[in-house]
Parts: C-alpha cells; structure tokens; sequence
C-alpha cells in the first residue's frame, strides 16, 4: 500500500519552486494537499487574492495530488490526528514553534517529517515581491473589507491610524495566542485622531482634501482595508464627490453620522449642543452617496447618533432600519456609556430582522465589554478609534517636560527608544 503524504500550502500563486516541492511529496507516495482556508490565509499573511475555492481549484488540477481537504488554522493537530499521514512534507523555512509541534505529532504514531529546502532563485523571489506589490493597488485593498466581513467567524478588529507611522502599527502589530495568529483587520481614519494630530479641534475643520492626504500617507506602506470617519459626509452634493474620489483611492467605507451643523466630537454627549439631521435627509444622503458608486466593494455605513443625544432605543432602531432601506451598508451604533447595555439592546433588535447587515461598535467608553461579548450580540466591527494617539500624546509630552527640567535630555533618554532602532525602525 503506497505511503501517505501530507502538505500544505496557501495556493495563490503556483510557481515552478511550489511545483517542485509537490513534486518531491508525491514521489514519496499518495499525496494529500491542505490548502489554507481563508481564515487561515488571512492571518498570516493577509487577504488572499484568490478566494479558497479558487485556490483548491487549481491544487486539485495538478496531476501530482490526490486528495485536498481544507486547512483551516496554521496548526497541525487536527490534520496530523485525523489524517496519520507515514510523511508530513514542508520547506525548511519554518514559523514560530511549528516544527517542533509537528514532529512531537508525528511521534505519536512513527511519522516522519521531510523537509525539502526552498528555491532561492531570483526570479521566484521577485515574483513574490511581485505579489506583495499587488497588495498596495486601490483595486485589491478596496474590496478587502467587503471580504473580511463574508469571511470572517468573529468580529473585525479595526485600529485607529492617522498618518504613515501610526498605520505601520495597525498593520505590523501580531502576536500569537492559543496558537493562532492575532492582529487587527482594518484601519480607521478617525477624525478625532487626524484632527488632533494637526492640532485642531474635531469640528470638520479639517477638510476632505486634507484628509485623503491621511489617507494617502497610510495607503503608501500599509495594505489593510480604511475604513474613513467621514464626520456628517457634507451636504449631498458633496457627499457625491467624495464617495466617488474615495473609492477611487481604494478606501473600503465610509461611516458618515446622522448629525447636521456644527459637528462635534460625540464623546461629549449632550454636554454640547449638537443636532442630529431628520431621517428623511439622511436617507437622502446615503442614496445619493450609493448612486455616486461605481464598483460593489465600497461600503456606506450609517452611524447613528440616538444613543449619543439621549433620543432612546426606538429613535436609534427607527433610524437604523430607515437608513438599511435607504441602502446604507452597514450600522454603526455610537454609544457613550460606561456598560454595553445599550449596545447590546440595540443590537438585539437590529437582529431581528437584519440577520446579515453589519453592525459596527466603538467601544471607547464601555470598554470593559470583550471582543467575545460583542460577537455574542452580533457586532461584526469592532473599531479602537483612538488609541494610538490617546497613548502616543502622553509619551511626548513627558519627554517635553523632562527636558524642560533638567535642562538636558540625559534624563529622558530612558523614555525613548534608542537612536539605532529608530533610524532601523522603517
Ligand atoms: C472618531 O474617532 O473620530 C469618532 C468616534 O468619530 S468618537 O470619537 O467616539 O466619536
Ligand atoms: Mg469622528
């Protein structure tokens, strides 16, 4: 009876070094291919290009495999547990503690691992380099978050990012837990942060121009889905331009909020005056807004200000169904309590009757609330919108001040991280 053999692969692109390798396996006898789901696919290296039926398309075409069957995490276990393969084929460049896992695996039952070493030929990484570029492209980035959100078994983690160093963080920052992969999905252009980091109060004073500027920065050395704060949207006529600039430069939503005159930040409740615009002209907004769209990616989300202004529950689900019919993408509900009752009441009734349309939630002030929890209520985005600069501002400022003290900059020093890792840091 000829051997078993497993390996896997993400699949997006097939060249002659991934050939070889599957070669080698089923030379070693009837080869099985685990081709990374999605999910999986999404977790290390970002969104695939290819969807997962796309990709197991093309692996079971080869002549070399017999079998393929779905990967879903980065991990061994199960496979290695249902599958008992005589020989589990990998290259020998290895993440994290993987290897190990997989031999102590193997050992259970006397299977063995054969590592084949990679091709380092130019052209191979070239072609790689090639397909990290592609990443970059409005096209590709633009429909991502449309994607993750199909894709996705969990809310979306999106982070707040306003200029090109802060997107690198929202982009590079993982760990690894349980044995998975974690970081964040998206980004969020915030207006709060991209005012604040230019020194001005959050009104709409910084204007759209200057915003897809924000925008252009992170979009040069990030390639997650943006997500834009765009404040009220402007009047109709405006919001029209806008969409359509903004789907362009491949953002994928924008979230404008239900409020007219002089925005201002809605953490500050009603301790401020601030209006919120009648159903009926927001609903007009938002039409205008999906006629200026050209492609099916781009996503228009409706933020709805009730809970914020003390308006009640059946205010904010009035509105929120209103806005769904008017062909809004998503909801966004605000809420600035320090418990996630309300968002939870909300959410329960939303789902009622839209089982799929994405809820949004930004959970500055009730924070206490999980992850687990808002998955649980059926929140589908989950925005940290401000945490980046809220943390970055009193960093500086204590530097600032230990200088001003000491009349050198010996003492603050130990604040700051070194000269050789800020000149290696990009
Ligand atoms: C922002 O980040 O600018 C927002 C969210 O609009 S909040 O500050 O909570 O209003
Ligand atoms: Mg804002």
């Amino acid at each position: 009876m000829s051997k078993k053999v497993f390996m896997s692969i993400g699949a997006e692109f097939i060249h002659a070094g991934h050939i070889a390798i599957i070669e080698k396996a089923a030379a070693l006898g009837e080869l099985t291919v685990g081709v990374l789901s999605d999910e999986a696919m999404m977790s290390y290296r970002g969104y695939p290009l290819l969807s997962y039926e796309e990709r197991c398309q093309v692996v079971s075409h080869l002549k070399e495999v017999a079998h393929v069957v779905k990967k879903d995490t980065l991990e061994y276990d199960s496979i290695i547990r249902e599958l008992r393969p005589d020989y589990v084929v990998h290259g020998d460049r290895w993440k994290a503690d993987v290897k190990e896992k997989i031999l102590a695996l193997l050992e259970e039952y006397g299977g063995e691992l054969v590592e084949f070493p990679y091709t380092d030929k130019k052209e191979f990484e070239l072609f790689d380099n090639r397909v990290a570029e592609m990443r970059f492209m409005p096209e590709v980035r633009r429909g991502k978050l449309r994607r993750a959100l199909q894709l996705a078994n969990r809310p979306l983690r999106v982070l707040e990012a306003h200029n090109g160093l802060t997107g690198l963080i929202a982009e590079k920052t993982k760990i690894t837990k349980d044995g998975q992969i974690r970081q964040f999905d998206a980004m969020w252009v915030s207006s709060l942060c991209d005012s604040t980091a230019k020194g001005k109060p959050d009104i709409e004073l910084v204007d759209m121009t200057s915003r897809e500027t924000t925008i252009d920065e992170i979009m040069e050395v990030t390639t997650k889905p943006i997500i834009l704060d765009g404040d009220t949207g402007g009047i109709p006529e405006h919001f029209y331009y806008n969409v359509k600039t903004l789907e362009r430069m491949g953002v994928s939503a924008i979230i404008i909020e239900d409020k007219v005159g002089l925005k201002k930040n809605s953490l500050f409740g009603t301790d401020v005056e601030q209006q919120q615009d009648s159903i009926e002209n927001f609903c007009h907004k938002i039409r205008v807004g999906k006629s200026a769209q050209t492609t099916s990616d781009f996503m228009i989300i409706a933020r709805i200000e009730s809970l914020i202004l003390k308006q009640g529950m059946e205010d904010a689900i009035n509105r929120a169904f209103a806005y769904v019919k008017a062909g809004a993408d998503g909801i966004m509900i605000h809420s600035k309590s320090d418990k996630p009752d309300e968002v939870r009441e909300f959410c329960k009734i939303f789902r009622e009757k839209y089982k799929d349309i994405p809820i949004v939630v930004v959970p500055t002030t009730y924070n206490v609330v999980t992850e687990s929890e808002l998955a649980e209520c059926g929140v589908n985005v989950i925005i940290y919108a401000n945490h980046l600069i809220r943390s970055a501002f009193p960093a500086m400022n204590k530097v600032a001040h230990m200088i001003l003290e000491n009349e050198r900059s010996l003492e603050a020093s130990e604040n700051c991280m070194s000269i050789k890792e800020i000149l290696t840091l990009i």
